[in-house]
């Protein structure tokens, strides 16, 4: 992104920013506020149910703090026909990356795909890396949304976005712009929404979990829909309700290729469980599952997993 990059954007008469208050849309309205014509942009914003607080908060500061109006949509298509149809505009300001989904073949000129009202998407950040976008927010003292301090790397809404367990230490997650694998930005965001609900009974498998040191009460469910990895809730036994963290899919650890859903309840037992019912509520993501060079990496790993649960569930 170079200033001549702006010079184009400005010859654009009236311009739509979608304005979510994530990093790199906060790094494109920096851009603006230095290089554009911040005061003539129409912001708008496509809200949810699920909205992050946070989210909510910062986009009130930013907008009171530079006196700006930013419409709230439910959908992007209706936004971008409401925007040319009200205000004329002819292009949307964008946050996107290449490493983002779906937008490896933008450019910082790029049409609307067919299925999209037609306009003209403008992505000034488009080549830019999680890094590039860390140092330019340092270099320029740009204000960004808290969720960073609390290991957020990449953000969406409560029910699919969760801190990066690669900023985890010492009981406590590190700033953002700390974590420095390029690729694993993404690594706390799923594709199905949380809360779920499940319920199955406790049947008996190879007994390896108690020798790692964490026994699982195995659960074969065949139609839950959530991608593999490694998550916390609750379980509720015999009636009452206990802390778990919960592993779902294949362990790839130990070759396994058959998926099954494994909850370790936090909490000590005299006795084994086995044909009792579990009720299990799944409120949060850890982390994908992991094939690890050692066993004792896993369970390190899985004592860190635990940490987590009850670090995000207080
Ligand atoms: P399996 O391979 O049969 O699942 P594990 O070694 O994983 O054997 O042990 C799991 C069993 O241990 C559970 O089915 C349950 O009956 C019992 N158990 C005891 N304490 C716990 C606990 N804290 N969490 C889960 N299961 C436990
Ligand atoms: N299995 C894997 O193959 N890779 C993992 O990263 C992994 N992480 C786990 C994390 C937690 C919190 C729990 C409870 C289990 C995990 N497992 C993982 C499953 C583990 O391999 C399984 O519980 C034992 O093999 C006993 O069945
Ligand atoms: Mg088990």
């Amino acid at each position: 992104m170079s200033k001549s990059t702006f010079a184009e954007i400005n010859k654009y008469d009236k311009l739509g920013f979608a304005f979510n208050g994530g990093k790199e849309s906060t790094v494109v309205f920096n851009l603006l506020l230095n290089y554009g014509h911040y005061k003539s942009v129409i912001y708008f914003n496509v809200t949810s149910n699920h909205d992050f607080p946070e989210i909510r908060l910062f986009l009130k500061s930013v907008s009171k703090k530079y006196d700006i109006t930013i419409l709230e949509y439910s959908d992007i298509k209706e936004a971008i026909i409401d925007l040319k149809d009200k205000y004329k505009i002819t292009g949307i300001l964008m946050g996107c990356r290449k490493t983002d989904p779906h937008c490896s073949g933008l450019d910082i000129f790029s049409p609307t795909d067919k299925s999209f009202p037609n306009t003209i998407r403008i992505n000034p950040i488009i080549n830019w890396s999680y890094k590039d976008v860390w140092d330019y927010i340092e270099e320029n003292n740009v204000n960004v949304c808290k969720l960073y301090e609390k290991g957020y790397t990449s953000i969406g809404d409560t029910s699919n976005t969760f801190p990066n367990y690669l900023l985890f230490e010492h009981n406590k997650y590190k700033y953002a712009k700390y974590m420095n694998i390029d690729e694993k930005e993404r690594v706390g965001r799923i594709k199905y929404n949380l809360p779920i609900e499940v319920s199955g009974t406790v049947v008996k498998g190879k007994q390896l979990g108690r020798k790692l040191g964490f026994p699982t009460a195995n659960i074969i469910c065949d139609n839950l829909k959530l991608q593999y990895g490694i998550y916390y809730g609750n379980c509720i036994l015999r009636g009452k309700t206990y802390l778990s963290v919960m592993s779902w899919g294949e362990n790839i650890h130990f070759n396994e290729t058959k998926r099954i859903l494994e909850v370790h309840i936090l909490s000590k037992f005299d006795r084994d469980f086995y044909g009792d019912i579990l009720n299990i509520t799944i409120t949060g993501y850890i982390r994908p599952m992991i094939k690890f060079n050692h066993t004792d990496l896993l369970i390190q790993q899985i004592e860190q997993d635990i940490k987590i649960a009850k670090h995000n569930s207080c």
